[in-house]
């Protein structure tokens, strides 16, 4: 059986790293697996959230999610804190990884940065409330950006782990489904930096609700260096923001950075970055067209993810069920 699960935190306006890195690839995923498709409610609390923000945005996510080709029908779609196995499970895991696996976390030193006796507890724990999200599927792929590869393979150790603990095959290990020509997308501001929602620039990233005025204007700031284009790859060695614009018309426009150089290397940024503008847009504008209709109807949305929580509930509580036997957990889960 394949079966892929993925999330996405409602954290605020999706950029095109999440369209790149994730969601494009989930589009194209639902013809050949089943697809669990989850807004991560309980992942953005892992950080103090306004709670009418919170709201706004898990359905301003699902609408971009849906906008961009998730098919509800045939996909799972639903926000993760109405099934409660997601909980119940990280809980389990808590108690199965040791600190050290956590301990050695990037996203988690980089989240807390210097502030770290302040940060919470829970987003100490975020990779096993990931582990939980992923295995209560028993999900056997598990496509993501780059930067969630090293929770990837702690997922893998959790279920390894629990599977040693109660001598038993009983998790898969889940493969990371690392896809397309930019897999890390970069900040428009530092070509070292990952594009984020969190980032305080908005000039940092484009999102899924900017108009073509927008995608232009930050496009003709990005950060770049003076010289031309290359006219091979290797020349973008050194280049980091030079290299993240190239990647990124490269997954826009589905051909590879040696077309990309093909065609433009020898230019300036002043040819690429419009051209690259009018890619962004073209490929952008329909979705964001297609999500401010779907934000015109809330109770749509809703009920998709109402429909999506049942179907996925479905599946997860009789797994649930056999993890509570295997841990000698007396009595039957009311959730
Ligand atoms: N810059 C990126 N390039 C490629 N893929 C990316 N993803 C995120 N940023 C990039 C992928 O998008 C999916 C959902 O990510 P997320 O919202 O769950 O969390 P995140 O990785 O923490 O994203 P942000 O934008 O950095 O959010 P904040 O700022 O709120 O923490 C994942 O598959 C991720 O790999």
């Amino acid at each position: 059986m394949r079966r892929i699960f993925s999330g996405i935190q409602p954290t605020g306006n999706l950029h095109l790293g999440n369209y790149l890195g994730a969601i494009q690839n989930w589009v194209k995923l639902q013809d050949d697996f089943e697809c669990i498709y989850c807004v991560v409610d309980l992942h953005a609390i892992t950080v103090p959230q306004d709670p009418v923000e919170l709201t706004k945005s898990t359905r301003e996510v699902a609408a971009s999610v849906l906008a961009a080709g998730i098919n509800p029908e045939t996909s799972i779609l639903f926000n993760q804190s109405q099934v409660p196995q997601h909980a119940e499970l990280a809980w389990i895991f808590n108690c199965v990884a040791r600190l050290g696996w956590l301990n050695r976390m990037t996203q988690f030193k980089e989240k807390a940065g210097k502030n770290r006796e302040n940060a919470t507890v829970g987003l100490y724990a975020y990779p096993t409330l990931m582990a939980a999200d992923i295995l209560a599927y028993k999900a056997t792929h598990v496509p993501v950006g780059d930067d969630q590869k090293q929770h990837l393979e702690l997922t893998r150790d959790i279920a390894q782990a629990f599977n040693a603990m109660y001598g038993e095959e009983f998790f898969p290990l889940p493969e990371p489904q690392i896809l397309g020509k930019a897999t890390r997308v970069m900040s428009l501001r530092d070509g070292n930096a990952k594009m984020s929602k969190s980032d305080p620039s908005e000039y940092s990233r484009i999102t899924m609700t900017d108009d073509a005025d927008a995608i232009m204007t930050k496009i003709k700031k990005a950060k770049t260096d003076p010289e031309p284009l290359p006219s091979e790859a290797d020349g973008l060695e050194g280049r980091p923001e030079a290299r993240n614009l190239v990647s990124i018309y490269a997954a826009l426009a589905e051909c590879s950075v040696d077309d990309v150089l093909a065609e433009y290397g020898g230019q300036g940024f002043g040819v690429f970055k419009p051209a690259l503008a009018e890619v962004a847009i073209a490929k952008l504008a329909p979705i964001t067209d297609q999500m401010n209709v779907y934000m015109q109807d809330p109770q749509q949305i809703d009920a998709i993810l109402k429909d999506g929580a049942e179907r996925a509930h479905a599946i997860a509580q009789p797994i649930m069920g056999d993890i509570r036997r295997l841990t000698g957990f007396l009595g039957a889960s009311l959730g």
